[in-house]
């Protein structure tokens, strides 16, 4: 007798019609043969999906160059389709479950012929975990194969635990042919499931990272009375030992690789990774936040990573394990065989092809690097992960950041009064858009929670769910809001960022033991600057100040902007939101 899974496999083959199918076994043996064949036999147009790199500098690395088309998440082909509109709230594109899947049924009709369909059996989260997830994906090209092995625990024995059971997370995807009128990322939360045709790239392809772990974990979340966030995981030791676990919300592209493994610059503190982009978290029987990362691996931003910003990172890059490393759309040195992006060390090389494939002239103007080109490496490489990334239980947390990108208006650090203040510090958040997908750059938009893109429900239903769990927390972490992009009169960032942001933790983790006060503003707590470790730092006084200033004509600007969003959910915004707001703003006059 067929299992459930079986059936669901064979009915999608029916449909999608390849030439055979593979049931993948995440085997070390099983990747080499998969980047062969993606380096021989499967292609992209006319170009293999795979490259070797320079195996000496960067040994087990492998360079893709996606369709030119397929470059970022598509947020308005993302649907999430409850079967009602409401349920998936002002913040989601929605269609009706029967609708999509008999617009989905016709493109994927036939969409696998003459290709391979690779069945990946994987873990979102530590098997051992009683918060672990088992899940299936489907896809017909081998460099999404090769990714979910790197950024989950993909091994044969999920299919064991699965068994007869019908209870697993089911996604189909396949790249179709690119064409991104054909393109969409559809979600049925009910029903665990993921359909993705049309692209190869990250969050749209890897349905285990954003589709699974956020978008329908977060309405599993809702259901079951947990929170699966858009956060990085970090220990933070001090100079005595001891060790705080804190998580930090922040959009794409906005800085939480680059702190999950920052490398202290303050002696005696130092950075342990546990997640650079997703946090389930769960309410403990002691009354504490805990914290697992569903994933195993990096999907980074490449431009801009060096030793210098993330020498973690770059030492993470280099390491090669029986877990390859792949970068997209990175630039190619021709010379070396290597990687190469905008802000990587070293001087320009002579001859660089851009991430098209294509001879680069600098005098062109445009950068060799695709903006959103990106590495994918496994945790297990990261030199400074930490000893509790296996623990099945997690990690306590003890602070949580919330963060955007904003040239104006937001200070370096704001610390949220108390649980429902917290939260409401989190549904206000602004950050200016990034290249992490498709749309105009640089433009400022509500995004509570660095969750806009990923919330799977109605977003007012999950504000009042993040108020409920406080509820039930007897040790809620202290909330906090955090802005390393604040800029001068001429553009330039205040604050140096980067390894220098311990500074902040540090305050952060000093406020959490209680070791110093704090001063009250109309949005919350912020550092008596003497509080702030500036030892060492070139800053400014005046810089400094400008940091932390707090305009009241331009929060005037910003509660109007909030306002508009919160209005948005009409009747649906839990009243304390609205209680919270309307105390900012009096706290204004
Ligand atoms: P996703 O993977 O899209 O979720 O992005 P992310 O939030 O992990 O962002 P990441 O750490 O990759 O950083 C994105 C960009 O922000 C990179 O170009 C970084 O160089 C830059 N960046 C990160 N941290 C800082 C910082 O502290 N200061 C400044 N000025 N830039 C930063
Ligand atoms: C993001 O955009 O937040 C990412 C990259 O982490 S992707 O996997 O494409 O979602
Ligand atoms: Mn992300």
């Amino acid at each position: 007798m067929a299992t459930p899974l079986q059936k669901w496999v064979e009915e999608q083959a029916k449909l999608t019609k390849p030439d055979k199918i593979w049931w993948c076994d995440g085997s070390e043996e099983e990747a080499r043969r998969l980047i062969e064949i993606g380096m021989k036999e499967e292609k992209i147009g006319s170009s293999p999906v795979f490259y070797g790199l320079n195996q000496k500098t960067f040994p087990n690395s492998y360079l893709h160059r996606s369709h030119p088309t397929d470059v970022a998440r598509t947020e308005h082909l993302t649907f999430v389709c409850h079967p009602d509109k409401e349920t998936a709230g002002p913040n989601n594109n929605w269609m009706d479950p029967a609708e999509a899947k008999e617009r989905m049924r016709k493109l994927s009709d036939g969409c696998m012929r003459g290709k391979t369909m690779y069945v990946l059996p994987y873990m979102m989260g530590h098997p051992r975990s009683p918060y672990a997830k088992a899940c299936i994906q489907i896809t017909d090209i081998s460099y999404v194969a090769i990714s979910m092995r790197i950024m989950t625990r993909m091994t044969k024995s999920v299919i064991d635990k699965i068994g007869d059971s019908d209870d697993f997370v089911k996604g189909l995807h396949s790249i179709g042919d690119f064409d991104p009128n054909k393109r969409f990322i559809m979600h049925f939360p009910d029903e665990h499931f993921v359909w993705s045709i049309g692209s190869g790239y990250g969050g749209n392809a890897l349905l285990g990272k954003k589709c699974f772990s956020l978008r329908i974990a977060s309405w599993l979340g809702l259901k079951e009375g947990w929170l699966a966030e858009h956060m990085v995981i970090m220990g933070i030791e001090d100079p005595k030992g001891n060790v705080t676990y804190i998580t930090a919300a922040l959009p794409s592209a906005c800085g939480k690789t680059n702190l999950a493994m920052l490398e202290s610059a303050l002696p005696g503190y130092k950075v342990w990774t546990l997640g650079d982009d997703i946090a389930w978290l769960n309410v403990g029987p002691d009354g504490r936040l805990w914290a697992i990362n569903p994933e195993s691996g990096f999907f980074g931003v490449a431009p801009g990573t060096s030793m210098k910003t993330n020498p973690n990172m770059m030492r993470t890059l280099k390491k090669g394990t029986f877990y390859p490393t792949l970068f997209t759309n990175t630039a190619l040195n021709v010379d070396t065989k290597e990687p190469w992006w905008e802000g990587i060390d070293g001087g320009l090389p002579k001859n660089l092809l851009d991430w098209q494939g294509d001879p680069w002239n600098s005098a062109s103007g445009n950068r060799a690097a695709h903006p959103n080109s990106r590495f994918t490496a496994s945790l297990y490489q990261c030199p400074v992960l930490s000893p509790e990334f296996d623990n099945p239980k997690g990690v306590p947390i003890s602070a949580i950041m919330f963060g955007g990108k904003r040239m104006h208006v937001k200070p370096l650090v704001v610390e949220g009064l108390d649980w429902p203040n917290g939260v409401f510090l989190g549904s206000r958040m602004g950050s200016e858009t990034t290249a992490a997908a498709m749309h105009k750059e640089g433009v400022v938009r509500r995004d509570p929670m660095a969750m806009l893109p990923f919330c799977g429900y109605n977003m007012a239903d999950y504000f009042r769910h993040w108020l409920n769990i406080g509820k039930q927390l007897t040790h809620p972490p202290k909330i906090f809001s955090i802005n390393w992009f604040r800029t001068d009169d001429n553009g330039a960032f205040l604050w140096p960022g980067f390894g220098e942001n311990i500074r902040v933790l540090k305050w952060i983790i000093d406020r959490v033991n209680n070791k110093v006060d704090a001063k009250e503003t109309p949005i919350g707590l912020v550092p008596d600057l003497k509080d702030l470790d500036t030892h060492g730092l070139n800053i400014p006084q005046k810089n400094l100040e400008k940091l932390f200033e707090i305009n009241s004509e331009e929060w005037r600007k910003e509660s109007e902007d909030i306002e508009i969003f919160l209005k948005n959910f009409g009747d649906r915004m839990p009243k304390e939101i609205w209680q919270e707001f309307e105390k900012m703003k009096k706290r204004f006059l």
